[in-house]
């Protein structure tokens, strides 16, 4: 009887793992930029691929500390900011973000008009508060 409970209790976990295992996050992703802000912190732009590319796309948000695990943040926002270059207007493609059931990780999409480079900023708000800006490429 005891060993039946267990099965089931087993079943029932990895159902779980598979359920969660489908989404955008997991151990896959990979770093499209990241920037040291200080030693408490380290914030990285992240995705399957580890590429930012021209159009609608999925994208995380990460905040974790020196030693690589996650830092309590409760909000933040990322705006991917192009200056006016020549004739061509500055450019603004903020991102949605929504918190994950791991903290300091955000998911969200973000819709980039084109390629080159894009000024990713960051405001976050939580055990560390303030704002930084990562250089990224589109392609
Ligand atoms: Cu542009």
């Amino acid at each position: 009887m005891k060993s039946l409970l267990f099965s089931t209790t087993l079943i029932a976990f990895s159902l779980f793992i598979a359920a969660c295992g489908g989404g955008a996050t997991g151990t896959s992703m990979k770093t499209i930029a990241e920037k040291k802000v200080n030693d408490n912190l380290t914030v990285s732009i992240m995705n399957a691929d580890g590429k930012l590319k021209n159009g609608e796309q999925d994208i995380t948000l990460k905040f974790t500390d020196g030693s690589g695990n996650p830092v309590e943040i409760e909000a933040a926002a990322l705006n991917f900011n192009m200056p006016a270059m020549g004739s061509m207007a500055e450019m603004n493609d903020a991102a949605t973000l929504t918190t994950t059931g791991t903290p300091g990780e955000f998911n969200g999409k973000v819709s980039l008009q084109m390629a080159g480079e894009w000024q990713a900023q960051i405001s976050y708000e939580g055990k560390e508060s303030g704002k930084t800006s990562i250089s990224t490429t589109a392609y």
